[in-house]
């Protein structure tokens, strides 16, 4: 029996001992021509042979099943397992930022206009106002395609296309890739994202901008969220300003409570988010625009810079790997 690996080896077992001209059946046969006082012995004998024979081929066939059955379930798949649960993906901080802040936008009247990320140097520079001679235009601070065309520094561009393709009034925002030179750090990325806004219309000044970031940081960062503008130049603009926020590492007090200072904000309790101004004249009169009819605000900040306040995040290369485990905390 130790030999039986199968039901044929079984039942060859089972011909040979207890087939009809098996060599039990047989013996028992020949109990007939005993004597008589010999045959009842030869007959307990002989039951007890089968008995134990058939407990055995019992054994072994239910042996042989269980083995069938462990080698079909090694090899096949169980439909009634339950599965691996699948995960969900998620947007990437950057894009709900992004969709968050020009959803703010577009429920108050502001156009996304999208565009190219190659531009020409007259779009990128000339009707921005900003002079042959400034340093952005540099090879060293631009990427420039050997015809002459170079990568959007900001997405501004797409803002005098569409002054120039569309009278006033007009309300837009330009999110978008922007690209200059600059070596990757903590703070820094040859590529990042803009996000740019620009109002034009009879009478607008810059305490309409002022409204209109103060909803916006209320939105991404909290309600207790003030705006703070500080005296700064661009080309583009005049006057100009750079936008600040209260901190929310420290909710503008410069303080953290064990007493030391904000690292977030450097203890100033505010945090600069872009910069802002009135649109240059020349630049609304390049753009077709009369600058003695209409005035208007623009104001251009990193949406990276959003994200990292947003999330707590020190470094913007972490919005970069893409390490799905980073990732699906900022979920
Ligand atoms: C900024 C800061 C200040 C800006 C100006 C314009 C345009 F096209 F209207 F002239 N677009 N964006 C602007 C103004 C951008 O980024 C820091």
């Amino acid at each position: 029996m130790a030999g039986v690996d199968d039901e044929a080896g079984l039942e060859a077992v089972r011909v040979r001992f207890l087939g009809r001209s098996g060599e039990i059946t047989t013996l028992r046969r020949g109990i007939g021509a005993l004597p008589p006082a010999e045959r009842p012995d030869a007959g307990k004998v002989i039951n007890a042979a089968v008995e134990s024979l058939e407990a055995m081929l019992t054994e072994k066939s239910r042996e042989l099943g269980r083995r069938a059955l462990d080698a079909a379930l090694a090899t096949s798949i169980d439909v009634t397992f339950p599965g691996a649960p699948s995960r969900a993906g998620s947007l990437h901080p950057l894009r709900r930022t992004l969709e968050d802040a020009c959803g703010y936008f577009e429920r108050r009247g502001f156009a996304v206009v999208l565009g190219n990320e190659i531009e020409t140097e007259y779009y990128n520079f000339d009707a921005l106002n900003i002079p042959p001679d400034h340093p952005a235009r540099e090879g060293l601070d631009s990427f420039y395609l050997r015809s002459g065309a170079l990568l959007r520094t900001h997405t501004s561009p797409m803002q005098v296309r569409t002054m120039q393709a569309n009278p006033p009034p007009i309300a837009i925002v330009t999110p978008g890739k922007a690209y200059r030179r600059d070596a990757v750090d903590a703070r820094h990325s040859y590529m990042f994202h803009q996000l740019e806004g620009l109002l034009v219309a009879p009478g607008i000044h810059l305490g309409h901008l002022k409204g209109m970031l103060t909803g916006l940081f209320r939105e991404l960062f909290g309600p207790a969220q003030t705006v703070r503008f500080r005296p700064s130049f661009f080309p583009f603009t005049e006057p100009s300003a750079e936008i600040d926020t209260t901190c929310p590492g420290c909710a503008g007090s410069g303080s953290l409570a064990d007493g030391n200072a904000c690292r977030t904000c450097g203890g100033s309790g505010w945090i600069e988010m872009g910069g802002a101004g009135m649109v240059h004249p020349g630049v609304l009169r390049e753009s077709g625009y009369d600058p003695d009819a209409v005035s208007g605000w623009a104001f251009g900040m990193g949406i990276e810079r959003l994200a990292m306040v947003r999330h707590g995040i020190d470094d913007i290369r972490v919005l970069f790997e893409n390490d799905p485990r980073v990732l699906a905390q900022l979920a």
